[in-house]
């Protein structure tokens, strides 16, 4: 980590621009920055397993399911074990209302032998697809991509304790999940162990209600939760690679029982408690910033990795998409389990997921992604049990074009989206000038597959730093053009002790001109230096004029 250090005023190292990291940690380490609040179960935080009295989990076994009632209503996840979850069945020609879980268990207690023996498993239950539904992608993993030992592995061990832990789930969660719903600061803790046993529903696509996207639908306003659109997507190479970093998570987990616990907390600011940016007068210059052109945001030990999510938690994850977020979410699966419960984030919302492990290495990007193997997550735990890795999703808005993204209410909406992220944990903190440690680990945010502009973009973010005292690490994804452009404003900011009020007003002037034509660096030079020169004139004029008194 610190092979690249440097002081602020220049580089030493190859890749990297401004402080070392340490000062965007905040100590000399990855993990000397402060924990993030411990889990503690209260109105507003679920937690779905026993905390001690202690607060302090067994570290070599996963903690109890704590106890409570099933609840099948709009306020829960309708779990697919609940006994309220019936199903329509055909006996010798009658139909009636049978309990589904009766029937996935029958299902999931049979040896399922090859791909479409695992299709016809999933639509015993989900009969109304059965004509529907066609798996393309899935018996391509199993029938044509993968090698012949590595699916008869798959078969003979990993699916069917897939299935036991399927199975396991009214053993294993006895407490009603809630919704993170819109505009409600809540947040859900559970164990690896629990988010394993919901992930291998969601692998057998058991979970009631969420099958299809109609907007009538009661889960409109959800991520998809089963795998069936992953396996219904079309059989390209990197889907085949998602499926076998899923695949793998489940190989690790089945094999050895993760003992940690994550929580995910949706963070919702009313738009009137936002910022009022051109009016504040925090300084550029007190921002800690660190620019490397290699590395990537997962990597980014200790800091808290922004995912550059969709509003609907994990973009195309379970479909054709495979960037940042998607890939993420595979080498991360159990950061897929916020889709099971987090509502469309809204544009001043955010969600906070701390104590992921990492199962997956990769290779390449997009349409190049390969799984590359097994990856030891040696990351440490926290006190409450989770390791000290936090992913902050958010999401910025999609542009086909740079005109809507220079638009006040656009600008107003990135900061307000960027703020809310990097400001968590500053609720109740006194207003000292201190930064908030750790820093961000961000990059391009809003400048791939949204088509945003990372000039602006990258200001953005500065500005949400600087306002919210965060310090931040951006990664320019080996663009180091585009690092040193970032150096360069950066630098140019502090040269001119630059409020983010003023650069605020800057933006919108700038939003003012073409800009199709006009380039923002430019622009905020010239304005910086037309400011700097008059100030110097009227300081000269003040400078005479005293003179002119004298004499
Ligand atoms: N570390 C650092 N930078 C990265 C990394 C990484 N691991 N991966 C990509 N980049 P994109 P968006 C850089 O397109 O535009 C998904 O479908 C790289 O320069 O993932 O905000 C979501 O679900 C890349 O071009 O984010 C949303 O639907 C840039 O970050 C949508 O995409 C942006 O990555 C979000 O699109």
């Amino acid at each position: 980590y610190f092979g690249n250090a440097m002081s602020a005023s220049g580089s030493t190292g190859n890749t990297s621009r401004g402080v070392p990291l340490c000062e965007i940690y905040g100590s000399q380490s990855p993990w000397g920055s402060p924990e993030f609040p411990l889990v503690v179960p209260s109105y507003n935080h679920a937690v779905l397993y026993h905390v001690p009295g202690n607060g302090a989990l067994p570290q070599d076994r996963p903690p109890k399911p704590q106890i409570g009632q099933d609840k099948w209503d709009h306020d829960f996840v309708r779990m697919p074990c609940s006994v309220h979850s019936l199903y329509p069945v055909n006996d010798n020609g009658e139909s009636h209302l049978k309990k589904r879980w009766e029937i996935i268990e029958s299902s999931l207690s049979k040896p399922i032998k090859n791909s479409q023996e695992l299709a016809d498993t999933i639509l015993s239950y989900n009969t109304k697809f059965r004509n529907i539904w066609k798996f393309r992608a899935l018996c391509k993993l199993f029938d044509e991509y993968l090698e012949e030992e590595e699916v008869k592995y798959f078969f003979d061990v990993t699916l069917p304790e897939i299935a036991k832990l399927a199975l396991a789930l009214p053993k294993l969660i006895q407490t009603p999940i809630p919704l993170l719903k819109q505009h409600k600061n809540r947040s859900i803790s559970l164990s690896q162990q629990q988010i394993s046993s919901l992930l291998a529903n969601a692998f057998f696509c058991t979970f009631p209600r969420r099958n299809t996207t109609k907007k009538s639908s009661e889960y409109a306003s959800y991520p998809h939760i089963n795998f069936n659109m992953l396996y219904e997507s079309s059989p390209s190479d990197s889907t085949m690679e998602k499926l076998k970093c899923v695949c793998y998570y489940f190989k690790k987990v089945t094999t050895k029982v993760p003992v940690g616990v994550l929580t995910f907390s949706r963070r919702s600011v009313p738009q009137r408690d936002c910022p009022r940016w051109v009016q504040s007068d925090a300084h550029i210059s007190d921002l800690p910033l660190h620019i490397d052109s290699v590395g990537t945001i997962e990597d980014a030990d200790g800091l808290i990795q922004i995912d550059f999510a969709n509003k609907y938690l994990g973009g195309g994850v379970l479909g054709h998409g495979c960037v940042q977020e998607e890939i993420r979410f595979v080498i991360c699966p159990e950061l897929m389990i916020s889709m099971l419960f987090t509502e469309v984030l809204s544009p001043s919302e955010v969600l906070f997921m701390i104590g992921c492990e990492r199962y997956s290495k990769y290779t390449g990007y997009a349409n190049t992604f390969q799984w590359a193997g097994d990856f030891k997550d040696t990351t440490p735990h926290d006190s409450s049990g989770r390791k000290r890795c936090a992913v902050l999703a958010m999401d910025a808005l999609p542009y086909s074009n740079v005109v809507h993204e220079f638009k006040r209410v656009t600008i107003a909406r990135e900061l307000n989206k960027a703020w809310i992220g990097f400001s968590y944990g500053l609720e109740g903190n006194s207003h000292s000038q201190s930064c908030l440690y750790p820093g961000v680990a961000t990059g391009n945010w809003g400048c791939g597959a949204f088509g945003g502009s990372e000039a602006l973009k990258s200001i953005v973010q500065i500005m949400a730093g600087a306002h919210s005292r965060r310090p931040i690490a951006y990664y320019t994804f080996g663009d180091s053009r585009l690092r040193d452009f970032i150096i360069n404003i950066y630098n140019m900011l502090v040269t001119h002790d630059v409020t983010v009020g003023q650069l605020y007003k800057l933006l919108l002037n700038f939003c003012l001109t073409d800009v199709r034509k006009n380039n923002l660096q430019t622009y905020i030079r010239q304005a910086l230096q037309n400011e700097a020169n008059i100030s110097k004139n009227n300081s000269e004029n003040a400078t005479n004029e005293d003179c002119a008194v004298d004499n």
